[in-house]
């Protein structure tokens, strides 16, 4: 792998901030606003994010407070996704005639997103370094003819990012079901895959049970594998809006994350002069993947307490709406505290302060995001969550439940709309019934399936709807040989990103309106709909003129598209593409819950999808109940001298797109090639903190044992002993396409297994 550009001398580390937002957050967001975008539309922007006829936040998927606003409804990181979008830069048929692919590759992730916008159609000829313009109907007719000439439609794959719009989702999913495939990958297979997997099978609906309005209410909140203060800011204001009703919050983290210690609201006075509000009432720094013997460690002494007589278990509850409860209680009984102590690098006594916590909570939540999500035993972590809130009936009362925090604004939204491989019966039949064609029925390919079907030559058709699917997947090295075994490689995108430069024999780049972006088709303005992580679906106005008059909405790409690509189609594509409303009936006919869709959003805005297990305890999974599963604890080997690595996010990233080298909560200035290390474990490594080091992860099992990333600083972290992180996307070579969660097929991005050595130049 090629390294990004790096310059050591630059790295600055100071001490972690105790306390998240104030004002350096207000001046962060004013800042990249006002450089990217200028002053005064940059701010007259920010007014409208958020708003009810403003545009839905491009950034997290963090809902907005139900029908009430602020003028100012959005945080630095949400600024941050704006200007970037927004900025007046922009990378022309200049940009791509000067610097070849060879030259791009050279380039860092920061470097390419900061070029600007995408402007045009550009062409990658086999054999060419150089993208140059092609108009839309040549673009879009090699498409059609790419799709056209393959033996089968599995042949071809359909990734989707999460940033798409749910008219757009709606209408892609059409088209590739009319094409012929589920060939549906998707950013959720790298994300929260294993919640919708964990939480389906245990209480039958993939998706969170909570409303914001339950979480500021609730009496304890628990927050595992989550940095909310980076990656969803205004979750804060939620926590502390539940601080003041009384909640206890427990963080339970590898990291004391700065967002979680104390916040400072920037819309209060007390925020701007004041010391803020502290959050976490508990710290659990539990060692990375000790989250399952943790679990069954919280569940174990609330059975234990139970049972010595402490009313502390919702025995009606478990009657009436449970099922598999006394095998789980055999099973939790018979894991010793020993093993929970190993395995989970916590004592009895911390877990015992967290059950204090639970017992004295009559409606408690569990939050969750990466941290649980992207392990082998991912879907156990989740599923020993919603056990241990079963246990206190806390699911399907208000003020209690799980709460999933997803990651790209719409991801939830695209998954409702059809976006996934594994579609239901119940959906493919509405959509037959709706749209009268015989829909393909066999499971597709997942983002990973995608990968090992490109390279065995079974998939030779890639078609991006957004993101950065290269450089977001782990094994760059195969993934990038398996897309250019590909005939043709397509991009969907806003900004350039290493997906333009590992590509297919031959490539497109479709550019894209973005969410701030007047949409305007035949019939006038269109406005889009997208459903937030807490399953409310609101509407998206752009406001600002389009980057290049060449821009096309997502839908009007699909619908051009599905016209040349499958000319025997009965549905009017164009017709949807004139004028949403249209797309919007068609989900209304086929998606349960949007009944009246158009009506419900022309007239109240926004409207909360149905939810059976927080609507009417209802959990519709194979049994009929809410499961108790059993599961081990199934620990990672960490042999001497190594340790276990997690993959993170920085406060100055969205996903793979870099927007400074900072992490300030973290201490972090001018680098992103780090690795944070207990300074124990330095010690006995005989290493120093600003040591230069390779990585190596090591994989005894497979074909490739050892995979190295060269040149990151050491960085002695409060992190618990054995631990170490680094920053995603730089280390995703370490890891292997076939580490994965079980069932899930998440790449296990946050269990590697690392050892650290002194890089050759610095002997
Ligand atoms: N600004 C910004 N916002 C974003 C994003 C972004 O990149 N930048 N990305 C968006 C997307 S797509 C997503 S999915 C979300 C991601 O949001 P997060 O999940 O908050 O993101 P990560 O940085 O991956 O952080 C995972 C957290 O889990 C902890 N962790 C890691 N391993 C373990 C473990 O084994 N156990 C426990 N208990 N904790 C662990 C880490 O210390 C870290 O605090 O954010 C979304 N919002
Ligand atoms: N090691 C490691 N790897 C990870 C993770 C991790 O924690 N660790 N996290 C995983 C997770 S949770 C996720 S979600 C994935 C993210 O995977 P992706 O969603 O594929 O990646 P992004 O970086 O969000 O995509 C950024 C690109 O999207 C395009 N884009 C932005 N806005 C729009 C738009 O409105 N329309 C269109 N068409 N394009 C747009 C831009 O061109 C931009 O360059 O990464 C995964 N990879
Ligand atoms: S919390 Fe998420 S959705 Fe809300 S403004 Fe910030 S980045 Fe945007
Ligand atoms: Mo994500």
């Amino acid at each position: 792998m090629k390294k990004n550009t790096i310059n050591v001398t630059n790295l600055q580390v100071t001490d972690q901030k105790d306390w998240a937002a104030g004002v350096p957050a207000v001046i962060s967001a004013y800042k990249n606003i006002s450089t990217k975008v200028g002053p005064f539309k940059g701010t007259k922007l920010l007014t409208q994010l958020n708003q009810i006829e403003g545009f839905d936040c491009p950034g997290c998927a963090w809902p907005d407070p139900l029908l009430k606003r602020s003028t100012f409804e959005f945080c630095e990181n949400g600024a941050k996704a704006v200007a970037d979008e927004a900025t007046l830069k922009r990378a022309t048929f200049k940009f791509f005639a000067k610097y070849s692919i060879d030259d791009l590759k050279q380039k860092s992730d920061r470097w390419l997103n900061d070029q600007g916008r995408l402007v045009e159609p550009l062409f990658l000829a086999e054999g060419s370094d150089h993208y140059q313009p092609i108009s839309w109907s040549d673009a879009l007719s090699m498409i059609a003819k790419g799709l056209n000439k393959l033996d089968s439609p599995n042949q071809a794959a359909f990734y989707t990012s999460g940033r798409t719009s749910n008219e757009a989702a709606f209408l892609y999913q059409l088209l590739v079901r009319q094409f012929g495939t589920n060939n549906l990958p998707d950013c959720s297979n790298m994300c929260h895959e294993s919640s919708g997997v964990g939480l389906t099978e245990t209480i039958g609906i993939g998706k969170g049970s909570v409303s914001l309005d339950d979480l500021e209410n609730s009496e304890a909140i628990f927050i595992f594998g989550q940095n909310p203060g980076s990656n969803h800011p205004r979750m804060l204001s939620s926590l502390q809006a539940a601080k003041r009703q009384g909640a206890k919050i427990v963080a339970i983290n590898p990291l004391d994350e700065t967002g979680l210690k104390r916040f400072k609201n920037p819309q209060e006075i007390e925020g701007v002069i004041g010391a803020g509000t502290a959050l976490r009432d508990l710290y659990l720094p539990v060692k990375i993947n000790g989250d399952v013997p943790l679990l069954k460690g919280l569940c174990k002494a609330l059975i234990e307490r139970d049972d010595a007589g402490q009313a502390v278990l919702d025995k009606e509850f478990i009657a009436k709406y449970c099922y598999g409860f006394e095998a789980f209680k055999q099973n939790i009984l018979a894991t010793s505290w020993v093993d929970i102590e190993q395995h989970s690098g916590l004592t009895q006594i911390q877990i015992n302060q967290a059950a204090d916590i639970a017992c004295a909570s009559k409606k408690t939540i569990c939050c969750w995001a990466m941290g649980m999500t992207q392990h082998k035993n991912a879907v156990a972590n989740i599923q020993l969550m919603t056990n241990f809130l079963m246990l206190q009936g806390n699911l399907g009362k208000p003020r209690a439940g799980v709460c999933p925090v997803r990651g790209h604004s719409n991801v939830q939204g695209d998954r409702t709309m059809g976006i996934w491989e594994k579609p239901s019966d119940s959906f493919l039949d509405a959509l037959q019934q709706t749209y009268n064609f015989a829909v393909p029925r066999e499971h597709g390919y997942d983002a990973v399936e995608s990968v090992e079907a490109m390279a065995q030559g079974k998939v030779k058709l890639l078609f991006a709807l957004g993101g950065n699917f290269y450089r977001a997947m782990p094994d760059h090295g195969a993934t990038k040989q398996a897309l250019a075994k590909c005939e043709l490689t397509v991009q969907v995108s806003t900004k350039l990103n290493q997906s333009h430069l590992y590509t297919g024999k031959s490539a497109l780049i479709l550019p894209a309106l973005g969410r701030t972006e007047i949409d305007r088709q035949l019939s006038g303005i269109q406005i889009v709909t997208v459903e937030n992580s807490m399953g409310v679906v609101q509407t998206s106005h752009g406001k600002i003129p389009p980057a290049s008059d060449l821009l096309k909405s997502e839908v009007a790409i699909v619908a051009d598209l599905a016209t040349m690509a499958l000319p025997e189609s009965h549905i009017n594509w164009q017709q949807m593409k004139n004028d949403y409303r249209l797309i919007r009936d068609g989900i209304a006919q086929v998606i349960p819950g949007f009944e009246n869709f158009n009506q419900r959003i022309e007239e109240l805005g926004e409207f909360e999808l149905p939810n059976d297990v927080r609507d009417q305890r209802k959990f519709v999974t194979a049994t009929g109940k809410a499961n108790f599963v059993v599961h081990d604890i199934e620990s990672i080997h960490v042999p001497e001298g190594c340790l276990i690595m997690m993959t993170i996010r920085s406060h100055d990233q969205f996903n793979t797109t870099v927007y400074s080298n900072n992490d300030r909560y973290r201490g972090i200035h001018g680098s992103r090639r780090i690795v944070f290390v207990n300074i124990d474990d330095l010690e006995d490594l005989g290493l120093q903190t600003g040591q230069q080091v390779d990585i190596h992860s090591h994989w005894p099992n497979e074909k490739i044992k050892t995979r190295t990333v060269e040149d990151f600083t050491l960085v002695q972290f409060d992190i618990p002993r054995g631990c170490a992180a680094a920053y995603y996307p730089e280390t995703n070579d370490l890891i292997p396409l076939s580490s994965v969660a079980d069932k899930s097929n998440t790449p296990a991005y946050k269990s590697v297994v690392i050892s650290l050595h002194v890089s050759d130049s610095k002997i």
